[in-house]
This record gives structure tokens, sequence and C-alpha cells, in this order.
């Protein structure tokens, strides 16, 4: 027992723990890289200088520990104090005149206790409240001078510590992670030139063209104002009511109702810029970026019914997801990439790069890759990370600039001004994690929770009596804004008004359904079917249906058949009055299929049932050999706790069938043995578990008598074609080549081909 319990790729119980930090290990039994010298460096500056100095990326450690060490708080062999630092001699009985008699005023103990608690809330962020996040450190593969100064992307190997939060958007901080919605994607690079924050999301392209229309957008998404209802949810009326009427929500639209918006992890999802920004070299030449984050696991998601249930079981499913990685080796790990090219190519396009409703196909402009990210190190404590963690679209540096997209216009706004009410004033900079490494020198002075001492008479500029400084750097050193020569078409004064390509609104959305392959089109189908079957004003599903026949006449009719919806409606009238013929009909790389992964199955949660008079030997080996591949392989029985085994060997369920059901597994291995395979199909439970890892087209491998099991919850053996099923796996024991065909199964990830429909069992 000890040996297999042992053997859990890591520690949940890391969080209980005080003393030293576990995070900062290698885990036990995985294979990472023993902590590197950065994680013996005392100061920040030290690490990172030690960092540029080899191209060895720091697995197992972290160049920002340094600076956050210094306001770490480590409680073990240590007594109770107040905030005074005054110990406690009795943490339990209010101060009071006598037993039974009033509590004193005088209490200052019972006093600042109970009032700090009564404001240990902040408000929550207005959208994206719901986050999950990790340190790591971003890895530039070659320098990329010619077209950026930007400090990451300097020299090959050169390593810039990073901060990254995901989240959902619509749903409440405590909402579930596997609601249907868009992803944050959110990294904070601290770089030795200041802190650039890159603020995407997990689809390339926006709802909106205009920051204006954000406001009544997250009003129409968020849950109805007079009922509060419903939460973490787009299926209802104001949402759809909205974007039914704005068509160019259209594009958008086709990621949200597609598997994207349903992401299996974090780490198992692409992330996007969105926006066209600007590389500037040094000598101050620039050209247009998007920027694209690429999972090395692949990207993988649930599908619908699988999401819905998860969400009642375990809704910090990619919390924790994210949290188990981390802790277990399996570290998360995204390339970055970039498309680059020069406003004479952008004048080519069919569509505007200002446009954040459309994207660059990859067919137009190649992906280059110039980095990965890896994430190594949960946080210490979520809320003074996690929570107080402030992204802005603004903190840019020298090397990068703003292309002219309105939507990102308001954004660099909207960003600082949020959280001067999240985070209580205007010195949330000096928070430990939204500090840059760097120092900072300027005039600004005192607000609201100010923690730097500036020292001397000086806060102004220019001064004498402080011997000038801090003084301006210069167009050298210093952040310059590109010189972009006004048009003659910008010439036209102010004006309220868009470009002309920005009515196309159609063109993309197309491209997107017709590049799906066809199970993802008809999870999209599936998708518009549900959210308007919520929807309880039928001239909004109307107006819907008569959007997307601009798009897509297949997915129209599809929709409206699921609605019941006939006859179809006029498609919208179209918004441009010339038709803008597109590039492309097709972009393969649109399909969440286009990228596998890397065909390791690390960090994938793998279930193995067991029950008294189970063959312990193969469900052992299946145990190791999963283990071995980086998954995080768990036994489960109908009750927690030891299991008596066929062989003697001591084995012990770690979740009990009741409580982690299958849906919440990418795998699973039913065991073989008679009494066992009598115990297990005497619990409910144990057919709901396979019938719905059958069904969301899960890698089953049965062991010996557990095909039995397979036959009892009704599983058929072949495919509605007379096919064989590839993710059926019936072995008489675990042979090398059966738990090599099982791994091989799994890094597949699903098995659509027991779709059958629409609506399938
Ligand atoms: Fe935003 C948060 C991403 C448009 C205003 N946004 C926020 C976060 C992400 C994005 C990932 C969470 C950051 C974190 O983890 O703390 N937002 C996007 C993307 C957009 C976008 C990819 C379109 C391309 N956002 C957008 C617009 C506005 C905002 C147009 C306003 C004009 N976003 C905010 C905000 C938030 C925010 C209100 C809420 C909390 C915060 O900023 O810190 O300022």
């Amino acid at each position: 027992t000890q040996a297999l319990v042992a053997a859990m790729p890591f520690n949940p119980n890391k969080a209980a723990e005080h003393g030293f930090d576990l995070g900062l290990m290698p885990p036990a039994g995985a294979t990472a890289k023993p902590a590197s010298r950065l994680a013996g460096a005392s100061t920040l500056s030290e690490a990172m200088s030690s960092a540029k100095l080899g191209s060895v990326a720091p697995e197992g450690g972290n160049a920002a520990t340094g600076s956050l060490d210094r306001v770490r708080v480590d409680s073990s062999g240590q007594a109770l104090t107040t905030n005074q630092g005054v110990a406690v001699a009795d943490n339990q009985n209010s101060l009071k005149s006598g037993t039974r008699g009033s509590v004193l005023l005088e209490d200052f103990i019972l006093r600042e206790k109970i009032t700090h608690f009564d404001h240990e809330r902040i408000p929550e962020r207005i959208v994206h409240a719901r986050g999950s996040a990790a340190h790591g450190f971003f890895e530039c593969y070659e320098p990329l001078t010619a077209l950026t100064e930007a400090a990451p992307f300097k020299e090959a190997g050169k390593i810039t510590p990073v901060f990254t939060r995901f989240s959902t958007v619509a749903g409440e901080r405590g909402s579930k992670d596997t609601a249907r919605d868009v992803r944050g994607f959110a990294v904070k690079f601290y770089t030795d030139a200041g802190n650039w924050d890159l603020v995407g999301n997990n689809m390339p392209v926006f709802f909106i063209q205009d920051a204006m229309k954000f406001p009544d957008l997250v009003h129409a998404v968020k849950p109805e104002p007079h009922n509060q209802m419903p939460q973490a949810a787009s299926a209802h009326d104001t949402f759809w009511d909205f974007v039914s009427l704005m068509p160019e929500s259209t594009h958008m639209l086709m990621w949200v109702m597609s598997d994207r918006a349903l992401p299996r992890s974090y780490a198992t999802m692409q992330g996007f810029g969105v926006h066209s920004y600007r590389l500037v070299n040094a000598a101050g030449e620039s050209v247009f970026v998007k920027f694209h984050w690429t999972p090395k696991y692949g990207t993988h998601s649930l599908v619908w019914d699988e999401a819905v249930k998860i969400s009642g079981a375990d809704p910090d499913y990619h919390r924790r997801d994210l949290w188990e990685r981390i802790e277990s080796g399996a570290y998360p790990e995204w390339e970055l990439g970039v498309q680059t090219f020069t406003e004479a190519q952008a004048e080519q396009f069919s569509f505007d790069i200002l446009d954040a409703t459309k994207l660059v196909p990859e067919e137009l402009v190649p992906v280059r890759p110039i980095g990965r990210m890896v994430l190594n190190r949960n946080p210490d404590n979520f809320f003074a990370e996690t929570e107080q963690v402030a992204f802005c679209t603004a903190n840019i540096i020298p090397g990068l600039d703003f292309s002219n997209d309105p939507l990102l216009a308001g954004r660099i706004h909207s960003y600082v001004d949020t959280q001067i009410s999240r985070l209580g004033g205007p010195n949330f900079h000096e928070l430990p994690i939204n500090a840059p490494l760097v120092p900072v020198h300027n005039n600004q002075r005192d607000g609201m929770h100010r923690q730097a001492i500036p020292r001397g008479r000086v806060s102004y500029e220019p001064n004498s009596l402080g011997g000038g400084c801090p003084f301006q750097a210069g167009a050298v050193q210093g952040f310059n804004s590109v010189a972009v020569k006004l048009q003659a078409r910008d010439e036209q004064g102010k004006v309220r008004a868009k470009p002309q390509l920005f009515a196309e609104h159609y063109n993309q959305a197309r491209l997107f359904f017709d590049s799906q392959t066809p199970v993802e089109q008809a999870h999209i189908a599936a998708a518009f079917r549900f959210e308007l079957s919520k929807v309880t004003v039928p001239a909004i599903r109307q107006r819907v249906v008569s959007m997307l026949r601009n798009a897509s006449e297949t997915l129209a009719a599809e929709v409206a058949e699921g609605l019941n919806m006939r006859p179809l409606p006029e498609a919208m009238p179209l918004a441009i009055d010339k038709a803008i013929q597109p590039e492309i009909s097709h972009s393969p790389a649109l399909s969440l299929m286009a990228r596998p992964g890397d065909g390791s199955i690390k960090g994938r949660k793998i279930a193995i049932l067991l029950a008294d008079g189970v063959v312990g030997q193969s469900a052992a080996a299946v145990h190791a050999a999963l283990l071995a591949a980086g998954a995080t392989p768990k036994f489960l029985a109908p009750r927690i706790g030891p299991v008596s085994t066929e062989d003697g060997l001591d084995l012990e369920a770690q979740a009990s069938l009741e409580s982690e059901p299958g849906f919440l597994f990418d795998a699973l291995v039913l065991p073989d043995g008679a009494s066992a395979v009598a115990g297990l199909a005497a619990d409910a439970h144990t057919f709901e578990f396979i019938k719905d890892q059958y069904r969301h087209g899960k890698t089953i491998l049965a062991l010996g008598l557990g095909r039995k099991l397979l036959d009892l919850a009704g599983v058929p053996l072949a495919l509605a074609n007379g096919d064989g099923d590839p993710g059926l796996l019936l072995v008489k024991d675990l042979s090398e080549g059966a738990s090599t065909a099982f791994i091989a199964a799994i890094a597949r990830h699903r098995h659509p081909e027991r779709e059958t429909g629409p609506t399938r069992p």
C-alpha cells in the first residue's frame, strides 16, 4: 500500500505544510531536471543575471522567487501574534467581565481579528472574475532583434520570469470552471526593461470592434439584472438579443459555440493576443504582429455533456488540473509564435487588421515560433498572487507598440482604471505580484497604501536639488512610440465612424465553420441549438438564424431544424454594399484537431477501478506504466480505502466511485478478477462511470474478466458502422504491447468516431 500511495505524482496536502517550499523542489518521482541554480539565487537580480548567462531553463525553479521571498510568511515554529506583533496568549476566548459576563470593549485582540475579517473581501473583476494562475518562465529561441528590441527576445536562451492567469469571462469568482465561455490567457512578463502584459484570450477574435460597445456586451452576457440569473452562462435572452443585433459578433459566436469554449484544461488550449500590435526594432522600424500561444500537449476540449456534469462534481476542474499538473512535474508549456506583416501587406488583405473580429489566416501569414513558456510553480497564496495580480494592456516595453485597433484603445484605459477600485487606490503596482523586477524611479508620490519610502525633498522634474534625478532616459534607452505617418484617409478630421471593411461581418465566420471537421461542426450546431433553446423570445432565435444564413446555410438550416423553426427566416440584410472576396475558403489550422500535441499523456487523469478480489498485479502494473508516462492514475473503488486482492498485493482506493465520477477522468481501466467484477457490478455507480466514459469518447482498457463490465453496461464493442472501436482495448493481461497501445489511444484524447450525430446516445 505504502509504495502505491506514495507513487501519487504529487502531494495533495502541500498547501497545509509550512517550513520549506515544496513547489521549488523537483516533485518526488518526477523526471524533472534538478532545480537549477536559479532556485538558489538569493535576490531576483542575481537570479536574473545568472539566467541570462546560460541557456538552461530553470525547470523546477523560478527567477521571480527572489523578489517574493521578502514578503513570504512562514509561520512554522512561531507563536500567534496580533498585526502589531504582540504575542497572543489565548485565541479561543474573548475578554469578559467574568465567565458569564459581557465582552469588554478593550479586547483589542478580538476587535483586531474581527475587523480584519470584516474587510477580507475586495471587489471581484467585473469580467474574468474566476481565474487560476501560475509562475513560470519564457525562454527565447533565437534573437528577434531584426524586428524588435523587446527585452525577452534579445538572445537565444534568454529567460524572462512570467506569471500567467487563466480565467473564464462571465462567471463570478466562485462560479464553475467548465462553463461554455471564452477563456482569458493573461501573461505578465517581468522583463529587464519593465513589465509587459500580454492580455489575451483562447480565441483569436472578439465579439465587438470598438471598446465603446464593451459595457453593453458585458451587461448582456452577465446574469440578467432583475433576477441575477443565469450564472456563468451565455444561454439567455439578453446575450442573444444583443449579439443578434450586432452582426459583427458572428465570427466570434462560431468560436464560442465551438468546443474551444469548453477546454479540457488550461494546458490544452491556445492563447492569442487578439489585436494587431507592433514590433519595433532599434532603428525605429516597425511591423505588425499577432501573438499566438500553442500548447505543447495539444488542443483538447470537453464535450458539452461532460462539461455540464463536471461543473457539478468538480467546479474547480481547471484550477485543480493546473495545480496538479505543476505539482506532478507535468509542467504546462506553450510555444509563442508571431505572425508579422508590413503595413503594405496589411493594405492588401480582404479584411482590416485593426478589426478585432478578424484574424489573419495562417495561410496568408505563417506563425513563426519564437520561444516557449513553461509554468512550473504554483502560487503560495491565491489572494496575494492570483487575485491581486493586475494585468493591463497598457503595460508594454520598448520594442513593442500598439496598433490603432479601437478595441485596444479602450482597453489601454480600462485595465488601469478598474484596478483603482478593485485594489483600492493607485499604488497597486507596488503589490509584490505586480512590482516589476527592475527598480521604479519617478516623482509619483503618496496615495492609499503606499509602500515605497522615497528619500529626499525632491519630487519633481526638472530639478537641481536632486542633481536632476531621476532624469529622462532619452530616446535611446526610453520607450518611444512609433512615429506612424497619418494617411490621407485619416485626415477626415474627428469622426465617430468606422472603416468600410469593418462592415464585412461574415467571410471569416464562414471560413471558420467550413474549416471544422464534421464532428466539430456537429458540436457547433448543437451548441447553437442548446443556447437558443434557452432563449424565451422567438424573435431573438429568428434573428440569430437569419444572421447565420449569411455565414453558412448548412449551419443555419441545422440550427433552425433543431429549434423547430420553419420556414427559415430571411437572411439578415448585409451591412456592406459590395461583396468582399476573401483570400481563402478553408483554413485547416482553425480546427482543434490541427494540433494533437506531442503525443504524450502527461497530466491526463486515468481511473483504475478496483474492488475486493481484484487481480492486484495487473492493476498495479497499469498504474506504474501510466505514472511512468507522466499521467495521474488513480485507484477508485466502491468505497475509499484498502482493497483486498486476489494475489495478496495491498492496494488502496484513493477515491470512491461516488466521490469522483467517471466524467472527471480522461480514460478508464476495468480490472481483472471474478470477485472484483462482481463487486463492481453490484454498484450502480460503476455503470454510470462506464457509460459516461464511453459516451464521451474516452479510452477504456479492460483487463481479463473486466470486459464483462462493458457487456453489463451495454457498451457496444464495435462502432455503428461495424468497424472496431479504437478506444476500446480488451486484453487478457498487461503485456508490454497492451500498455503502449493504451497510452497511444489515450494520447488521441477522444474517439469521436463513436459519435453518431448531434443527438448522440
Ligand atoms: Fe478585458 C480583464 C482579455 C477586451 C476591460 N480582459 C481581462 C482579462 C483578460 C482579458 C484575459 C483578465 C486579466 C486577469 O487575469 O486579471 N479583454 C481581453 C481580451 C479582449 C478584451 C482578449 C479583446 C480582445 N477588456 C476588453 C475591452 C475592455 C476590457 C474592450 C474595456 C474597454 N478586461 C477589462 C477590464 C478587466 C478585464 C474591465 C476586468 C478586470 C481587469 O480588467 O483587471 O478592465
